[in-house]
């Protein structure tokens, strides 16, 4: 007889779902969403719920072990834990004495989003050393100082007041593929009449089923929302009401936006001038009107200045007053745990560094690991994360991580891409095999998942692996013994208001809670009254940091790099998986070996359906087979993200290509900022 038990999906994704795991003899065999979550509604994406492939993987690290093969080339040694924990404090003291403990780099980013094993005893314990400080941007980190920038607060619309809504602006969202839990309420709200369009340089699936598709090149959002704000205000279609109240720098604002005309504004975006008015028009005058903005549009070179752009335009008309209106880029920030009690960042002062550690820009990992100096990186250590395959400047990357005086140690549940670099490999649970609390950034519910399974060999959480090492280096603090219900504890006691009620008995009993952001069975109006979280409590149109210029790596920057690759590369998510967590599928590889390119551009180059080509730059060069139609605009390739490089005959993914030039704002990941040339491969 199978058992059910709750659990909640930890993976990197908006949704954080609500999971009911059936088990049975130990193993999983069902897992489905929970019909009382009201995001989850009773369904999970077809990832997830082929989970146990990877649960009971017969790859599955089980214990730790020792490199005795060459870096990358995945040969290990079995040994004790005793043996591996003795051989990382050794190896970690003298990297210390020698060059000094920021010599020592943690990578970690959101294989789990679960802030025990992600962000509570790892952080104690790098702080506790020393380590240089690692700053956690790749995903979107542009878009959330654009978000706190201009709304003061990183949240908004709630997800399901998105079924009131009569006009969705899908912009740089791809519901279907990456948000799935979003669909049924666009799916109720064009029931009513509501209109969906998408805003995209690749028509997707979401892009095949909303009413209208907008083509747009990467990088170029910011101007769009410039160009319809200029239409808006010409044709006097914005809330004076609105703005007059709760925001502040409209004077200014007029001025600035004579400088984005339609005629302008569809030769930088490809729009054509009669879109962009329209859409203007329809957005102004469609209530509600949601906007569900997604990181896409901010992972290039002026992707701060897309979302600040771009978040300014329901205060501009006033779209946040009614339910169903208004903008959702994330819902994190509501969120207020005690992250200074989680992660201690006091306790640097105990290192004898006698300052604050430096920081390191994750994206940067490949010069971090290759020229950085005084003191180099010696010493690695990855959790949480596969950056061989998801860092940008990949050759790079491999090149650091091939150093052999670099001391590597990574803690994982698979064998992935990095694994083979570790010269310690220590083996993880999963989310069914330890503790966590769960935030979400898709929607405004708070989730407590207990273990429902034995952790499998000897895998440990990470949390026990910080205090097991904690205890070998000596630090004495009581709080490297803090277990991980203390920690849930003391993420929840921050006194934050939209956490009154939520405790880990609460939690504990009913599995999930929707945090005080509203009285119960209310909508969550953030800014129907202004109340922005900005210094005055007004929203700023700061229209003297509203100048747009083309990223440098786009059809219209470098003359010199566009003359030699004049394709721009986006690399967005793969339905099928889940960044590179997925990548021993084979729906995972064959939906990330191929290049979608439109039917002109590839008859230029005497390329066919179905060719194999090479895309290259000067920072390297992939092999993957072309799709040629029309689902991405002309002078633009898509390639689906993350492939394991193990799988690719070439030993590489698209982030060979990609590059570790950093966004306007917040030091964020600028991969879709990437100019390329393809060819047919001759054979
Ligand atoms: N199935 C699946 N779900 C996932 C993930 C996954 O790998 N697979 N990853 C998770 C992660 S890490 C994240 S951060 C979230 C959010 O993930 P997102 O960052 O929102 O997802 P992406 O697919 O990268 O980008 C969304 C859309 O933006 C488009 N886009 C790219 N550049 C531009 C641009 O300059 N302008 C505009 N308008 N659009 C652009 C892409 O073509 C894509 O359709 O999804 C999560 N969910
Ligand atoms: N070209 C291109 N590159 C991209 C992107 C893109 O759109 N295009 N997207 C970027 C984005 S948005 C993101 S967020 C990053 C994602 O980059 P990462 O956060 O590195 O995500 P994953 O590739 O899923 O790798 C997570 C790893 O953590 C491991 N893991 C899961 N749970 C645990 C645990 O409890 N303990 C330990 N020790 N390990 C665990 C998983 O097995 C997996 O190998 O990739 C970025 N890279
Ligand atoms: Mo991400």
């Amino acid at each position: 007889m199978a058992e059910l038990r709750r659990s909640v999906c930890p993976l990197d994704c908006p949704d954080a779902c609500a999971l009911l795991v059936a088990i049975e003899n130990g193993r999983v065999t069902r897992l489905r969403g929970d019909p009382e979550h009201p995001v989850t509604r009773g369904f999970v994406c077809e990832k997830v719920a082929r989970y146990a492939d990877r649960q009971h993987s017969p790859e599955r690290l089980l214990y730790p072990q020792r490199r005795i093969g060459r870096k990358g080339e995945g040969r290990f040694e079995r040994i004790s834990w005793e043996a591996a924990l003795g051989e990382i404090a050794e190896r970690l003291n003298a990297v210390v004495a020698r060059y000094g403990s920021e010599a020592v780099l943690p990578y970690s980013y959101a294989g789990t989003m679960g802030i025990v094993q992600g962000a509570s005893m790892d952080r104690r314990f790098f702080h506790r050393l020393g380590a240089s400080r690692l700053e956690r941007t790749i995903c979107s980190a542009a878009g959330s100082a654009a978000l706190s920038m201009t709304l003061g607060h990183r949240y908004g619309l709630e997800p399901e007041q998105f079924r009131h809504s009569r006009l969705v602006l899908l912009w740089g969202a791809n519901v279907l593929g990456a948000n799935v839990h979003l669909w049924p309420f666009l799916v109720e709200a064009v029931r009513r009449g509501a209109k969906l369009y998408t805003i995209d340089p690749v028509r997707n699936r979401t892009g095949r089923l909303s009413h209208r598709h907008y083509f747009i090149h990467p990088g170029s959002d910011a101007a769009l929302a410039l160009g319809m704000m200029h239409v808006i205000v010409r044709e006097r279609l914005y809330d004076a009401d609105y703005v007059e109240r709760y925001t502040e720098g409209f004077q200014a604002l007029r001025q600035r936006l004579e400088q984005y005309p339609p005629t302008r504004v569809a030769k930088l975006t490809g729009l054509a001038e009669s879109e962009i008015v329209e859409l203007a028009r329809e957005y102004a005058t469609r209530r509600p009107a949601a906007i569900r903005l997604n990181y896409g549009v901010q992972r290039n070179e002026r992707g701060g200045l897309a979302v600040r752009a771009i978040s300014l335009l329901p205060a501009l008309v006033g779209a946040w007053r009614d339910v169903g209106g208004g903008l959702l880029l994330s819902t994190s920030g509501a969120f207020h745990l005690d992250r200074a009690a989680l992660e201690r960042p006091d306790l640097e002062q105990l290192s004898g560094l006698g300052r604050p550690a430096r920081a390191i820009n994750m994206v940067e990992l490949g010069r971090a690991l290759t020229e950085l100096r005084n003191p180099p990186v010696m010493a690695l250590f990855v959790y949480n994360s596969n950056p061989a395959a998801v860092a940008p400047n990949q050759n790079l990357v491999l090149e650091g991580l091939r150093r052999e005086d670099l001391f590597t140690v990574v803690i994982e549940q698979m064998p992935t891409d990095t694994a083979a670099y570790a010269d310690i490999l220590l083996p993880a649970t999963t989310f069914l095999e330890h503790t966590d609390l769960y935030i979400s950034y898709g929607h405004y519910y708070l989730s407590l998942a207990r273990p429902v399974l034995e952790p499998p060999g000897e895998a440990k959480p990470n949390a026990e692996v910080f205090r097991l090492l904690a205890a070998r280096m000596g630090f004495q603090e009581p709080c490297f013994r803090d277990s991980d219900e203390d920690l849930v504890r003391t993420a929840l006691a921050s006194g934050h208001p939209f956490l009154e009620g939520i405790s880990w008995d609460a939690l504990a009993e009913r599995g999930w809670m929707r945090l005080r952001v509203a009285p119960e069975g209310q909508p969550f109006q953030p800014f129907a009254q202004g109340g922005f979280g900005t210094a005055s409590g007004r929203l700023d149109f700061a229209p003297e940091t509203l100048e747009y210029a083309p990223p440098s790596e786009s059809r219209l920057g470098d003359a010199h790099l566009r003359a030699r690759y004049p394709l721009e590369l986006v690399t967005p998510k793969a339905d099928s998986g889940l960044n590179s967590s997925f990548g021993y599928r084979d729906s995972v590889d064959r939906e990330t070996a191929t290049l979608a390119m439109h039917e002109e551009d590839a008859a230029l180059r005497g390329i066919r359906d179905g060719d194999r080509v090479r895309v290259y730059n000067a920072r390297g060069a992939v092999v993957l087979t072309a799709r040629v139609g029309r689902d991405v605009m002309r002078g633009v390739v898509a390639a689906r993200s993350v492939r394991w490089l193990r799988r690719a005959p070439d030993g590489r993914n698209v982030n060979a290509l990609t590059s570790d030039r950093l966004a306007d704002l917040g030091g964020g990941a600028t991969f879709y900022s990437c100019l390329v040339e393809v060819e047919r491969c001759s054979d």
